[in-house]
């Protein structure tokens, strides 16, 4: 294989057609040759899923499309994610994760996830299409730092703020960090919902909650 850009492009080429062999080959390709699994799905992987999802928008693709491109990206990206995690010692803290009520995307965060666990957290995803109740009886059950909701779409994200309102109900708001992400999701979104910051993709997630844990971006004051 020429270079890291060219096996990248390879790797999104085989994502817009489709072609899971292809992707996989791929894949044992770069890890032979050394490449990071995360540059992997984020620069080669998620450049071809933008290029079918915008196919979707414009009528050129079709539900199908999504649901072949979803089932190719969640074998690759399971086969890539105990990489990822590995070599994270435990730092005696819990992050709990889940997608919001009216959404059933799942892929990008369980990369979170990985990115999570890489860090030490011990991470407990919760599922999808989850209640705001539900996210606040996991944040109590197991103590977590860190609450990450998960909304990819537009309609859906809203439902974040009453995730944070059942966390400030529940009485377990004060002493962690909440934090929302998916496809486009802005920090002034986020502000609204009551969330202390919005992350576009795993690494700025992890980012952020050091900055913030660090005392180098400031937790949201009206929660
Ligand atoms: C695969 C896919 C599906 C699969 C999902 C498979 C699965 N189980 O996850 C299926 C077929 C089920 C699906 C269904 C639908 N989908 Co869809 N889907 C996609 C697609 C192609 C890829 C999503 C993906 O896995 N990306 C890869 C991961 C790695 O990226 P990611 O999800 O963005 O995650 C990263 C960040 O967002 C962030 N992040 C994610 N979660 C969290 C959480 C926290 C706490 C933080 C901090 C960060 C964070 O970090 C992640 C890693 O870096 C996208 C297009 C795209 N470009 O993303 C459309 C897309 C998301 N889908 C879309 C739509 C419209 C739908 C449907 C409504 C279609 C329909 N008419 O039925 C349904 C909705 C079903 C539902 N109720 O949820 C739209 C959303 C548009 C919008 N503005 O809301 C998109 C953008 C396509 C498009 N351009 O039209 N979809």
């Amino acid at each position: 294989m020429s270079s890291k850009a060219d096996m990248l492009e390879k790797i999104r080429d085989a994502v817009i057609d489709l072609d899971d062999e292809l992707l996989d080959k791929l894949i044992d390709e770069g890890l032979k040759s050394g490449a990071d699994p995360l540059e992997m799905i984020m620069e080669g992987m998620n450049p071809g899923l933008t290029v079918i999802g915008e196919g979707f928008d414009t009528g050129k693709r079709f539900m199908s499309d999504l649901v072949i491109a979803g089932d190719m990206l969640n074998d690759a990206t399971g086969r890539l994610r105990p990489l990822i995690e590995s070599g994270g010692k435990p730092m005696g803290e819990t992050m709990v994760i889940g997608t919001v009520e009216g959404d059933v995307h799942f892929i990008g965060k369980r990369i979170v996830g990985a990115v999570f666990t890489a860090s030490g957290y011990r991470v407990v995803d919760i599922g999808e299409n989850k209640s705001a109740k539900e996210f606040a009886n996991a944040a109590k059950e197991h103590k977590a730092t860190v609450v990450g909701a998960s909304a990819i779409l537009s309609p859906v994200k809203a439902y974040c703020g009453n995730v944070n309102k059942a966390l400030v109900d529940a009485g377990v708001r004060d002493n962690m960090i909440y934090i929302v992400g998916g496809w486009a999701f802005t920090d002034e979104q986020a502000e609204e919902y009551g969330a202390d910051a919005a992350g576009v993709s795993a690494i700025e997630a992890i980012r952020k909650v050091k900055m913030l844990k660090a005392g180098e971006m400031s937790m949201l004051k009206d929660r």
